[in-house]
């Protein structure tokens, strides 16, 4: 693959891996929501590309469940959490959400320091963007409301 790529659509529970260097060698980025165009950092930057298939994702969260997003939008890549995550870092997704959707009946609360310490900030519906809070939460707590 030439260095071209700057968009793909990925079919519902497909995880894709961008590495900057052939034979999947390289620094690496994952994609897992179903269309995502790239940033400009990795715009035309792809060597190879590793495809991977798993259960689609609802596209909503269930009750007690959030999607945290690392790009605003709802794009590029999703995880989904049923519990609160005191270190971020441990998935992956420290300093990095951009967007947050939230299941019926469920609120998230994000904090700027690992086991739910610092400035908090509430979620209590979709947020296409998170403002000053963008790629800052190092801890998140995830409960239903009733
Ligand atoms: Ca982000």
């Amino acid at each position: 693959m030439k260095k071209e790529c700057s968009s793909m659509k990925l079919g519902a529970g497909v995880t894709a891996i961008l590495y900057s260097d052939y034979n999947y060698e390289g620094s690496s980025i994952e994609f897992n929501t179903d269309a995502y165009t790239f940033g400009s950092s990795w715009n035309d930057k792809a060597c190879s590309i590793k495809i991977i298939k798993g259960q689609p994702l609802p596209k909503t969260p269930g009750p007690g469940e959030v999607y945290v997003y690392r790009d605003s939008n709802f794009q590029s890549f999703v995880w989904r959490l049923k519990d609160s995550v005191s270190d971020l870092n441990s998935i992956g997704a420290k300093k990095v959400i951009s967007s947050i959707r939230v299941g019926p009946n469920t609120q998230c609360v994000l904090y700027n320091d690992p086991n739910f310490g610092g400035k908090a900030f509430p979620v209590e519906r979709d947020a296409a963007t998170l403002g000053d809070w963008n790629d800052k939460a190092i801890s998140i707590k995830v409960f239903k409301t009733m």
